[in-house]
């Protein structure tokens, strides 16, 4: 039912909310239960996230940062190409503390792009659109507030320029195998011959490392999955009580899947928006998230299947990640 939340919200944000309200009563009516990660990054979400990529365990935004700094040069001058001006858009940009990286050496060789960061946070496009001009003087910005194939269609509205898209940190791991090459081949129909995707994808290695990255000893992690129940009680009137639910991450080496479940510590009942009734069963499991991690071979099979030609891998020096550069 939609037609809860439209008494008290703007009807600017009252289309997102409903979309959240009925995807989160689908995923939770349905067997069995799930929640989509989309729906992490609220302003705490964002915030946990920020203190997930400082912790110890979490190595992917630190090997992503360990390749943009050592191979800064290569990377933005393969991006330049011919030199001709291009839009940047970066797919979920989040804080653009990895692309800044990226932004500055741009600036610095007067390279002639804008910078269009997309993000399903308002939160994120705000501060971005604040904050980049002035820590990157010179940078043209304009921040994009929503999903990234509507934003896409945007950007390619506003400027007829050649694209780079950047989609880093490993963003398609949270999508199974099947569902990545699906998304990348529409990735490719939104974009023409010689345009450029810079992404970033998480690699197979030792499992405890995996593991230890989504079941950090300070319970970053298992806050920010609490998080989307805390938010579903925030903004859809729910009554999650979230003392009553358990973090479980695991790993499998074998499909490279890494996935977070919550688990229902009793029989339990939560209403949301008032009407919704929903019921666990101790033990139960809501599915939260997949990080899947892929091999070398598979992140080209992908860009392949997807209508790509794979141009450049950059490594970190453990070759936990990969930046890879794909051409339309
Ligand atoms: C931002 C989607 C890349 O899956 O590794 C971190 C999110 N989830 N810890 C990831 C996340 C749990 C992260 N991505």
């Amino acid at each position: 039912d939609s037609t809860f939340a439209q008494t008290n919200l703007t009807a600017a944000s009252t289309t997102k909310t409903n979309s959240f309200y009925n995807d989160v009563i689908t995923g939770l009516r349905a067997t069995p239960k799930r929640l989509n990660s989309k729906y992490f990054y609220d302003a705490n979400g964002d915030k946990l996230f920020q203190e997930l990529m400082n912790c110890e365990e979490y190595y992917p935004t630190n090997c992503e940062l360990e390749i943009f700094s050592e191979k800064t040069d290569e990377i933005t001058s393969a991006l330049i190409a011919d030199g001709d001006a291009f839009d940047l858009i970066e797919l979920g940009a989040g804080d653009a503390m990895k692309s800044t990286y990226l932004l500055k050496d741009l600036l610095d060789k007067k390279a002639e792009f804008t910078y269009l960061p997309i993000d399903i946070s308002d939160n994120v496009i705000s501060y971005l659109n604040i904050t980049l001009p002035v820590t990157l003087p010179g940078l043209n910005i304009k921040g994009l507030n929503g999903e990234y194939f509507d934003m896409l269609k945007k950007a390619a509205s506003i400027s007829p320029r050649r694209k780079v898209v950047l989609f880093l940190g490993s963003n398609i791991g949270n999508m199974p195998v099947p569902e990545a090459i699906e998304f990348c081949r529409e990735l490719r129909k939104h974009l023409s011959e010689g345009d450029m995707v810079l992404i970033g994808m998480d690699l197979k290695k030792d499992p405890k490392v995996v593991l230890a990255a989504y079941n950090d000893k300070d319970g970053i992690t298992k806050r920010f999955n609490l998080n989307l129940l805390e938010r579903i009680n925030r903004e859809l009137e729910g009554n999650f009580d979230v003392s009553k639910f358990d973090h479980y991450p695991t790993y499998d080496p074998e499909s490279g899947a890494c996935k977070s479940y919550l688990i229902s510590l009793e029989d339990q009942l939560v209403t949301i928006g008032g009407k919704e009734t929903i019921s666990f069963q101790k033990d139960e499991y809501i599915y939260m998230e997949i990080s899947q991690k892929f091999t070398i071979m598979q992140t080209d099979q992908i860009a392949i299947n997807a209508g790509f030609v794979p141009l450049t891998q950059f490594f970190d020096g453990k070759k936990w990640f990969v930046d890879a550069i794909w051409v339309a």
